[in-house]
């Protein structure tokens, strides 16, 4: 009788705990009758039924006097990765440099002037460090793919660039940047592939920094997976820890303008759910217009223990690009 019992108290326990991680992982999935594959319509934008900029209008004169109170020393950290063939690349996509002719300008003039000029070929906003720009990512919704603002790619997109949310209309970030160092609160040189950064990680990050997140910020996150560009580019390419769904919200509630890290992605890669691929990049890009820097060095902001600053990028005025490269800039 009493086995018969514990069987039974054995069998509740495990459909009840069953059932709690079955909750866990539907939590955050759309229902079956939702409008599109990523929950109800997303537009009209809070910035506006034609806006293009999305989170970019949180920056403010008031962003930039914000900014400029976190520079004490004058201290400037590089955030950008260098490009350069080799590095890892998301897919197929590719890099190449080169310089044809060398000199490609033969010597002019009786001051015999010569010079050299490179010809790039890159997917050049989604290669190295790139910020996502609003006509990277969208929505396959029936026959339309849709964008920020509910935009439709068919009435926008064209083989010379996209006539609508091109990375020209983003323009400068001058603003407040916080540093939030998970692989640092774990005590970890590099959080694990896969590893789902949660609201919790990151608010105990900012509690240990002192810091806190303001409506305009850029949010960078510190996993240490950084450590393998360059050094074991198949590692750093194979996955890489990141937020989750959770954490992506608990970001998009602050209202914060960018968020970026030293992966390839920003978010968990496995994603928490196999059938979902990239979520938080449709949570952030499609649905709130908040950017995303991938592919930062963020070693020696976290080893300096920098948590609070000035954070520049002004985004390459490319017409009809999805994203741009650069070197933004950590000052304090
Ligand atoms: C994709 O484009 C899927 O990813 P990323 O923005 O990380 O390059």
């Amino acid at each position: 009788m009493r086995r018969t019992t514990s069987f039974f108290v054995l069998m509740t326990l495990f459909t009840g705990a069953n059932f709690l991680l079955f909750a866990q992982g539907q939590k955050d999935k759309p229902p079956a009758d939702a409008e599109t594959p990523i929950g109800p319509k997303w537009w009209p934008s809070e910035f506006g039924a034609d806006d293009q900029r999305g989170a970019a209008n949180r920056q403010t004169p008031k962003k930039v006097l914000e900014a400029k109170d976190l520079i004490a020393e004058g201290k400037v950290y590089q955030l950008g990765r260098v490009y350069e063939a080799g590095m890892p690349v998301f897919g197929k996509r590719h890099y190449s440099l080169t310089i044809p002719g060398l000199p490609t300008g033969k010597p002019m003039g009786k001051n015999q002037l010569v010079h050299n000029d490179e010809l790039v070929s890159a997917e050049i906003g989604q290669v190295g460090t790139q910020f996502d720009g609003l006509g990277h990512i969208g929505v396959r919704v029936g026959n339309d793919d849709l964008f920020y603002n509910g935009f439709k790619l068919s009435e926008f997109g064209t083989a010379y660039g996209l006539e609508k949310l091109g990375v020209e209309n983003v323009g400068p970030f001058f603003t407040r940047g916080v540093l939030l160092d998970v692989a640092g609160l774990k005590g970890e040189r590099s959080l694990k592939a896969g590893y789902v950064i949660t609201p919790e990680d990151l608010q105990k990050a900012l509690d240990a920094a002192n810091a806190e997140i303001r409506p305009g910020d850029v949010v960078l996150i510190h996993t240490g997976h950084g450590f393998w560009w360059m050094k074991d580019n198949k590692t750093y390419n194979e996955g890489e820890p990141g937020i989750g769904m959770a954490a992506a919200k608990w970001l998009t509630e602050k209202k914060i303008c960018m968020v970026g890290s030293d992966t390839w992605a920003t978010e968990a890669v496995p994603a928490e759910d196999p059938d979902r691929p990239f979520p938080v990049h449709q949570w952030l890009i499609v649905r709130h217009g908040v950017y995303n820097l991938e592919n930062l060095d963020l070693g020696e902001l976290a080893k300096d223990k920098v948590y609070q600053f000035a954070f520049v990028f002004s985004p390459l005025r490319l017409k009809g690009a999805t994203g741009s490269p650069g070197n933004p800039i950590a000052v304090r």
